[in-house]
């Protein structure tokens, strides 16, 4: 038994101990009955104590994979409204004492089912569709409707996370429980939002695969029209490919171990003699995508570019699988999402590949008049203010080769952070990037225990004071089921049809040294030693962003 297994069960059999003491009554509400009468009574008649807004519209008992009652309901929103949003909390009977919300990416619009791992693990696990009633990963016909707007935005996890937790205290009994809230992409972001408006609604946030602006999405817009306007400066998946792996070959090196990954990707430097195989309008669309698009004279509107340390999705998912013209069936996914924002926004008609002058610092600040009006993102370093306050902290990590939201945006809110705060930000606030990870999930050679990694360091960093200066993963066979935005999790949601595939074969095993930004990890073992061990590497490198 490691230390790990040894603190859990330690922790495990004192949260069993508290909850045989006496009832303490929750500092908002009074539960409706003792905790072995709320739990045997898993019903919707024993939940009145969740807030005058909140409607349980059911609470049933599970045995698989232990005991738990899952209680789903909605709270009602207004101004602007009115809206509905729903949420749902899975309550297990042996229950580890914790309160976990993890917070769905994309246009949200369902509840995830409670993961296997985290009700087996004993967490009151709940979850909010964000009050989107989007009907699809990338509808976003939501942002027409000011209330589900807003919802999606910021208010929707915030009033789901104050219902789900007054039903945990009233269900348990339990005035106080560590609690916390974690999501991927679009989940991110509502953590995100929800550390910098209402920390008050945990004590550790765990911000994945963002954050992201909506500018990210003009980007997207910006690549797409570059390539529609002459199709010759289009790059297929399989040259896409070969440009990975060319930039794997230069810059595999740079943390001093040729091992598949390059552990500090903003060492990726294009060069025009990397890539003869590229004509000149092609290798345009590749500086492109690492340039991004920078701010211009009028306007500050802008997006970080790709590093490009494996864009080997990036290549289909920027550029889509067929050269233009496209049609909604071939267009770039990224783009599509852009598509489908711009014409909620703009109307049916406006068309995104024609209409937006991406030149023009009027077209780029009527972007922005329009996003601030449908609430936006408007993150900021500086909205943490009031969690340092109040002890909450922040892990904000990002896979970097994500092909989506450029990782670059979680180096530059972690710089952000550091210039803001000084040393004392390492009191809340820890960023991480992922060697080799694409977005939120999967990659090529990367760890694959990412989110169990990073929940329970920051249960170290809450519960026991630990600060995760660095974080050791691995790669062993993982289901990917923790993660939100996980096919899986979409598939058990109903809102994929594609089944997941079987796990692959387990790669040969290996362990990683994830370094707290800008520290990032260098092979400091002796000539010959095994690249494939931790114990080799040292968070003895500096992000060079
Ligand atoms: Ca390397």
């Amino acid at each position: 038994m490691d230390m790990r297994q040894r603190n859990f069960l330690a922790l495990a059999s004192a949260t069993l101990l508290l909850s045989m003491a006496p009832a303490v009554a929750a500092p908002d509400a009074a539960p409706a009955a003792t905790p072995g009468e709320a739990a045997a009574a898993c019903s919707a008649a024993a939940m009145n104590w969740a807030g005058e807004d909140v409607e349980i519209r059911s609470a049933r008992p599970f045995t698989d994979p232990a005991p738990y009652c899952r209680v789903d309901g909605i709270v009602r929103t207004d101004d602007p409204g009115p809206n509905e949003v729903g949420f749902m909390i899975a309550l297990p009977q042996r229950w580890n004492g914790r309160y976990l919300m993890v917070i769905p990416g994309g246009s949200a619009g369902y509840i995830v089912n409670p993961s296997r791992e985290h009700i087996r693990a004993g967490y009151a696990v709940a979850t909010t569709d964000k009050g989107s009633h989007s009907t699809g990963a990338l509808d976003m016909s939501f942002r027409a409707d000011p209330g589900r707007s807003e919802d999606y935005a910021h208010r929707g996890a915030h009033v789901a996370a104050v219902a789900t937790q007054a039903i945990a205290r009233g269900y348990y009994a339990r005035a106080r429980m560590p609690r916390y809230i974690m999501g991927c992409s679009g989940g991110g972001v509502s953590t995100l939002m929800e550390a910098e408006r209402y920390p008050a609604d945990a004590d550790g946030f765990i911000v994945g695969g963002a954050p992201s602006s909506a500018y990210v999405q003009t980007f997207w817009a910006a690549i797409a029209q570059h390539v529609a306007r002459a199709p010759a400066r289009w790059i297929s998946p399989a040259e896409m490919t070969r440009v990975g792996q060319v930039i794997m070959e230069r810059f595999d090196g740079t943390d001093g171990a040729r091992d598949g990954l390059i552990w500090d990707p903003t060492r990726v430097r294009l060069t025009r003699d990397l890539f003869p195989f590229l004509s000149d309008a092609q290798y345009s669309t590749l500086e492109l995508l690492a340039r991004g698009l920078p701010a211009i004279e009028g306007s500050e509107v802008s997006a970080p570019g790709y590093w490009l340390a494996n864009p080997s999705l990036l290549g289909p998912i920027g550029l889509g699988t067929t050269p233009p013209p496209w049609d909604a069936a071939t267009r770039p996914p990224l783009f599509g999402s852009t598509v489908l924002s711009m014409k909620a926004l703009r109307g049916e008609d406006y068309d995104a590949l024609t209409q937006m002058d991406f030149a023009d610092p009027r077209a780029r600040e009527a972007e922005r008049a329009i996003w601030d009006r449908v609430g936006g993102y408007g993150y900021d370093p500086a909205h943490l203010d009031a969690m340092a306050r109040g002890g909450g902290k922040l892990m904000m990590w990002a896979g970097a080769s994500d092909e989506a939201i450029p990782p670059a945006y979680t180096a530059d809110y972690s710089a952000g952070v550091r210039a803001r705060y000084g040393a004392a930000s390492q009191d809340f606030f820890q960023g991480f990037l992922v060697p080799g990870m694409f977005h939120c999930r999967g990659g090529e050679g990367s760890p694959t225990d990412v989110s169990p990694a990073l929940l329970e360091a920051m249960q170290r960093w809450v519960e026991e004071g630990r600060r995760p200066a660095e974080i050791l993963m691995s790669n062993r066979p993982y289901a990917l089921e923790l993660n939100s935005t996980s096919n899986t999790a979409m598939y058990v949601s109903g809102m994929s049809t594609r089944k997941p595939a079987d796990a692959p074969e387990a790669p040969t095993p290996r362990s990683y040294r994830i370094c707290a930004l800008p520290a990032v990890a260098q092979f400091t073992g002796a000539a010959g030693s095994d690249v494939r061990d931790a114990r080799n590497w040292r968070c003895a490198g500096r992000l060079s962003r």
